[in-house]
């Protein structure tokens, strides 16, 4: 029989959001590693919170939680925890993750527990319809910023980086293909694994113009076990913006050490 990892529930994304570019990326990332022998169905666990993109556990048909807005982190590693047997992902936005839930960003990037997060960064909290998050570009107009925001935007991915955070990576929510690469090669790293999915937001901030000539592909001459080249390279964020692993090296897990 072939796999089913869709529910019957009513998408309720604006049309053309790009979240389902990124369901369907992720579908085909673990129906690929199941197929494979990689891992069984019943051995996925999928967290989200609240927002826009974390309504993509409802359509998920597998093991899935929806935990509280800035608290996917804690949930996942306490899932992680709990049952190592289980490939842990989760699925925040740039709102929930670099604004309420930062703390928890923290502390994860520095315990490397085998988890995988992708986040879903549209550069505004889009299920309250607009206000400025960490990642909105400075002079960004929303509903909490109407005359534009004052605020330099942060760089999740340094951040993470200067963390200890052990696989850095970022992908473009439009490139399904490449998406399901780096889900499964996170999936594949031993520890904390960091993904920034460039996400422009059709209805309220729709970025698709802006990145068409800037995104770019990292080629094989990024050394990607070289911190001081990871946190250089991730800084570029003018004219051009990077994709791609920027940074995995292997280091003790948080749970290897735990149940020692
Ligand atoms: C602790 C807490 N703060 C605020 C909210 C209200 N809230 C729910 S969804 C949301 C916006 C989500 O934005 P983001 O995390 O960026 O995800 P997106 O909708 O853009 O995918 C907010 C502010 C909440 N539910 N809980
Ligand atoms: S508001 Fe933006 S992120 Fe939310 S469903 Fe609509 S297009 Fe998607």
């Amino acid at each position: 029989m072939s796999l089913n990892l869709s529910t019957k529930a009513k998408k309720t994304w604006c049309p053309g959001c790009t979240n389902f570019a990124i369901l369907a990326a992720f579908q085909k990332a673990v129906t690929e590693m199941i197929e494979g022998g990689e891992v069984e169905k019943h051995n996925i666990a999928t967290i989200s919170g609240i927002g826009c993109g974390s309504k993509i556990t409802d359509y998920l048909n597998m093991n899935t939680f929806t935990s509280l807005h800035g608290r996917e982190l804690p949930t996942m590693t306490g899932v992680k925890a709990a049952n190592p047997d289980l490939m842990v992902f989760g699925f925040t936005g740039d709102g929930s993750t670099y604004d309420e839930g930062v703390a928890h960003l923290v502390h994860a990037a520095r315990r490397n527990s085998d988890i995988n997060l992708f986040v879903h960064d549209n550069q505004l909290f889009a299920l309250t319809t607009g206000q400025a998050t960490p990642t909105s570009p400075k002079g960004f107009k929303g509903r909490s910023t109407p005359s534009g925001s004052i605020e330099e935007p942060m760089n999740p991915l340094l951040t993470v980086l200067s963390l200890g955070a052990t696989f850095v990576a970022r992908t473009d929510a439009l490139d399904i293909e490449n998406t399901k690469k780096i889900m499964q090669e996170a999936a594949r790293h031993k520890g904390f694994s960091f993904v920034d999915i460039v996400q422009p937001c059709v209805t309220l901030f729709d970025t698709r113009e802006d990145y068409k000539d800037k995104l770019y592909q990292l080629d094989g001459s990024h050394p990607t076990d070289d911190l001081a080249a990871a946190m250089k390279k991730v800084q570029e964020r003018g004219d051009k913006i990077p994709l791609g692993v920027f940074y995995k090296v292997k280091g003790p897990t948080f749970e290897e050490q735990l149940l020692q």
